[in-house]
């Protein structure tokens, strides 16, 4: 049976990916943050398999915690899903963004190569890395422009892992993570916040909706998708790099008007633009192209936009708003 070890365990990557593993026939383990122990994991609830991962709370810049953890364990996969994920909250805490996210990662990946360097390693990058790149066309090869502390952290754990593999010979991956949502998504990110707000306002709770940005465009995709191509990656013989992204790039606009439409509302109706939540040096997505993940691991979005935001303002519904 293979064991993998899972950091960010309470988070929308990390119940989707134990469900793909527990489903394949892996022993799953969890790294939650200290102080937390036997506190609910509402996303592994909804997910069915609260019971059936093993949770271990750990601060990941604890590096000698984290060795003993992997001598003990001794998985033979270590997907780091692990950091705070809200771009705008890294500008309130620059520094605590850069410890959990760039310090963590290259704890563990120091801890890995000195106490059990055969694991192989999948770090979760994102789109954000290339924050102001130039061209149209977003791939591996595209120079890295980070726009915030969030994607700067991101980048020094990127460039780590690569670092890691090119130098010192470990099976270290980084998947290149565009936008990808699921009904576990909070309201801090907007197809959440969109699909919370067209479920609330379909049941009277509201009546209208405050955005920013609505031109912003985006790549979205599935994070039951996604894990999937970080599973493939860690199956092949050699690590690599990808993006992974739908190749589809909407406004929010668009995005909206699907949320709005499949709930029967007309979205001018209800949509009002605050200004105060318009991102100054907003990252700009013309298109992603993933065709290295396409090409060499066999990988492929299955979920379209509208079906993901059919499923989450369905999700959101149920829950009857929040
Ligand atoms: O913003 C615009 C906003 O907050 C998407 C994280 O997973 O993906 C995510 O980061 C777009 C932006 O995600 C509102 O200006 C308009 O253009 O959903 P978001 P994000 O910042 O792109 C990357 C790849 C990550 O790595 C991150 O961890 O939507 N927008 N109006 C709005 N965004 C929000 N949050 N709220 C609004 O009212």
């Amino acid at each position: 049976m293979s064991k993998a070890l899972i950091t960010g365990i309470a988070g929308q990557d990390a119940a989707y990916l134990s469900r793909l593993l527990l489903d394949k026939g892996y022993e799953v383990v969890g790294i939650d943050r200290p102080g937390r122990p036997g506190a609910p994991l509402p996303r592994l609830q909804g997910l069915g398999v609260a019971g059936d991962v093993r949770v271990v709370g750990l601060d990941l810049t604890d590096f000698s915690g984290l060795s003993r953890l992997l001598e003990r364990e001794q998985p033979d996969e270590l997907y780091n899903l692990a950091g705070q994920s809200i771009v705008r909250s890294s500008w309130q805490d620059p520094i605590q963004a850069t410890k959990d996210t760039a310090q963590a990662a290259l704890t563990l990946l120091e801890a890995l190569r000195l106490s059990w360097p055969s694991a192989r390693f999948l770090q979760a990058s994102s789109s954000e890395m290339f924050g102001g790149a130039k061209q149209d066309r977003w791939d591996e090869a595209t120079p890295f422009l980070p726009h915030s502390p969030y994607a700067v952290a991101k980048l020094f754990a990127h460039q780590s892992t690569v670092n890691y593999r090119t130098t010192l010979g470990l099976h270290a991956s980084c998947a290149i993570l565009f936008n990808h949502e699921s009904p576990f998504r909070g309201t801090d990110f907007v197809l959440g916040k969109i699909a919370d707000g067209v479920a609330r306002i379909k049941l009277g709770q509201a009546r209208t909706l405050q955005l920013g940005n609505l031109d912003s465009q985006r790549d979205w995709g599935h994070a039951r998708d996604y894990v999937c191509a970080m599973h493939l990656m860690l199956q092949q013989a050699r690590p690599g790099d990808y993006v992974v992204a739908t190749g589809r790039t909407a406004t929010v606009r668009e995005a909206c008007r699907i949320a709005f439409a499949h709930a029967g509302l007309a979205m001018d109706d209800h949509v009002v633009v605050d200004p105060a939540l318009v991102r100054p040096g907003e990252v700009r997505c013309i298109e992603a192209d993933a065709s290295k993940a396409r090409r060499e691991l066999g990988w492929e979005p299955k979920t379209g936009l509208e079906d993901l935001i059919v499923e989450m303002v369905e999700a959101a519904h149920r829950r009857g708003g929040r």
